[in-house]
């Protein structure tokens, strides 16, 4: 079995594509990647071929047409799972998530957790360059869905990510419906209520270097609305999805300030607590 997979969606990413894929494979020799592009009108799909056939661990998936980062990243990771890699990790073009935290992300993965985000709202991550507005839109956003879906993941929205092929494998990927910042949501959520266990790493988000945003209106709305949507119709739970209010465990805060330090976060199901319910628990690694 093959190990990592580190998919990127681009569009329009000119600039950037040639830089995040060679770092990305610098920073890890585990990690092979795939490119994702929905024919970018600036070339960056054939700037990628380029790449592809002068590294045999860089494959392209060309899409048709520009239909979100949602469904690239769908198409992406059928593609990896048809192809045998164990990790399927996530990232942006842009240098945002810089590719030095990969080694990390994989490793929490091979030690056992089946979903690790990189996230900038566990201590030791955090965000540069960012005004007001946006550093509220975005703890906002990771607040709302927090507490409309009563699961605690401190990041929700980010897209910086490593999954198990288990989780992926079972999540229902098919029936995924968000396409914006609400698949990064729906996703991490669906795997909470499979059972599997969310373990939060700190990461630094940079500005993006080059090119331009494809943020809009649209996926901001949907993220909103998307929310509500899991929330009342859960993807895999039924009606059981108001017991999943968290409880901390008992202890874990007090465990974490006697460590001193703590350098990531696991959400994960309470085995002891009715089928789909869960909890969650802060740990401390030394
Ligand atoms: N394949 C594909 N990639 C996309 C699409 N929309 C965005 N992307 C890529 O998804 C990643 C995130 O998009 P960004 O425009 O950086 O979104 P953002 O990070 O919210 O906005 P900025 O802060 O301005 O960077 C980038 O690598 C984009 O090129 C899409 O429709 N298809
Ligand atoms: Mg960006």
């Amino acid at each position: 079995m093959k190990q990592g997979l580190l998919c990127i969606p681009t569009y329009n990413e000119r600039e950037n594509v040639e830089a995040i894929v060679e770092a990305a494979l610098a920073a890890d020799p585990r990690v092979d990647v795939l490119v994702v592009d929905d024919s970018s009108p600036d070339g960056t799909g054939q700037l990628a071929d380029r790449l592809a056939a002068r590294n045999g661990r860089v494959q392209v998936l060309h899409r048709a047409r520009k239909e979100g980062l949602g469904r690239a990243y769908l198409h992406a990771f059928q593609w990896a799972l048809a192809h045998g890699y164990s990790y399927i990790l996530q990232m942006d073009a842009d240098f945002s998530h810089h590719p030095r935290y990969l080694p990390r992300l994989m490793d929490e993965a091979a030690a056992g957790a089946d979903l690790v985000l990189g996230s900038r709202y566990v201590r030791g991550g955090g965000t540069v360059n960012w005004g007001l507005g946006r550093r509220l839109l975005s703890r906002g956003g990771s607040l709302y869905a927090r507490t409309i879906l009563g699961v605690d993941v401190r990041d929700f929205t980010g897209g910086f990510k490593c999954f198990r092929r288990e989780v992926l494998e079972s999540i229902g990927l098919d029936e995924v419906r968000s396409t914006g910042y609400a698949f990064q949501i729906e996703l991490t959520y669906r795997a909470l209520l499979r059972g599997f266990t969310v373990r939060e790493v700190p990461i630094v988000f940079g500005d993006r270097r080059v090119g331009h945003s494809k943020m809009s209106r649209h996926i901001f709305l949907e993220a909103l609305i998307m929310v509500w949507r899991l929330r009342l119709a859960p993807p895999a739970a039924g009606a059981g999805a108001r017991a999943l209010l968290p409880r901390p465990s008992p202890g874990s805060e007090e465990a974490a300030k006697d460590m001193g330090t703590s350098v990531g976060r696991t959400v994960r199901p309470d085995s002891t607590r009715a089928p789909g319910a869960r909890t969650h628990r802060d740990e401390a690694r030394p």
